[in-house]
């Protein structure tokens, strides 16, 4: 019999991660169906089955092969020390996990650490952390609420993710140290079979086409054409600009594609240089 060949997805099931899984896969073309109930769903237009779980179990599920892939945040990755591998940086649940200590606290360096206390969640990085940098505390394993661990005197300093910083300043924190910088990531079993790596290739060709048309907007400008040389040349696009004639005598009109980055540095060039009627659309999809 022929079975359908589907790839295993394991997604968080609820918290920080959730929505942006679901957006960047529907952005991807990838609609779920029963996705209601919450355990698993499938999408009914791409060979893709959806497993929602809890994050610190999704290395070790994908590591073991219960699912093919996942999407995880670094810092969960990297804690749980799974052999899996990363196979495409998301760019979404950005945050820094660092290492605080109370707001009034002089703070002069790592070595500052030597004997205190620290609590975290995240025993394996911090551990990994002082090593390198040759400084022995003591750390304190708790499991939640850890920004709490100061003011009730159970640990001279916290580590933990910090997005925005509002909940270290809620708590009287101050941030002095990171110890890595994070965002979600797609990690992959490393011992796929060929059927399973297609799969993948065609889910990260999606991916990369939807982050490359973030990175840039669609630009359309009227240029006098005495300076049509001059404004194409600020902006190349993909493979050259394109220009159409305008119905009014001496002007062109310009379509070409720009980087986010740059964006407001080339417009200002772009007037200077005479473009009017300057028009940026946002991209939706992108294939170089
Ligand atoms: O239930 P499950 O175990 O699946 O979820 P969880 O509660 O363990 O994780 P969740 O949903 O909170 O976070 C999932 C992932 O999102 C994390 O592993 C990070 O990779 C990423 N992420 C991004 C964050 C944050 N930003 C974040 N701000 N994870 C946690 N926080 C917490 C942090 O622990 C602290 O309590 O938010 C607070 C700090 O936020 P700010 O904005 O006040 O600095
Ligand atoms: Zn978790």
């Amino acid at each position: 019999m022929n079975e359908k060949k589907q790839l295993r997805i394991a997604i968080q099931k609820s918290g920080r991660l959730y929505d942006d899984s679901i957006r960047m896969l529907r952005e991807c073309g990838i609609e779920l169906n029963n996705g209601l109930q919450r355990l698993k769903a499938e999408a009914y237009n791409f060979p893709l089955e959806v497993f929602f779980l809890r994050d610190d179990d999704i290395p070790e599920y994908v590591a073991g092969g219960v699912a093919d892939i996942g999407i995880v945040g670094e810092n969960v990755l990297v804690e749980t020390q799974a052999d899996v591998q990363t196979v495409q940086r998301l760019g979404f649940g950005k945050c820094r996990l660092c290492i605080a200590i109370p707001k009034g606290k002089k703070y002069s360096g790592v070595e500052d650490f030597e004997g205190k206390r620290i609590a975290t969640t995240y025993v394996n990085v911090l551990e990994q952390f002082l090593k390198k940098r040759k400084v022995k505390a003591e750390i304190h394993e708790i499991s939640g609420s850890v920004e709490i661990a100061p003011g009730i005197g159970l640990a001279d300093a916290i580590c933990d993710i910090v997005s925005s910083g509002s909940t270290l300043f809620t708590n009287g924190l101050k941030e002095v140290e990171t110890v890595m910088k994070s965002e979600a990531v797609l990690i992959a079993n490393k011992n796929l079979k060929s059927a399973d790596m297609k799969i993948i290739e065609r889910l990260l060709f999606r991916i990369q086409a939807v982050q490359q048309a973030k990175r840039n907007k669609y630009v359309l400008l009227n240029a006098p054409n005495d300076k049509l040389d001059l404004i194409t040349a600020m902006i190349p696009g993909m493979k050259s600009p394109t220009i159409l004639p305008l119905a009014k005598k001496g002007w062109s009109s310009v379509h070409s594609v720009i980087e986010e980055d740059r964006f407001w540095e080339i417009i200002e060039e772009l007037k200077k240089l005479g473009a009017q009627g300057i028009l940026v659309v946002p991209i939706e999809k992108m294939v170089v």
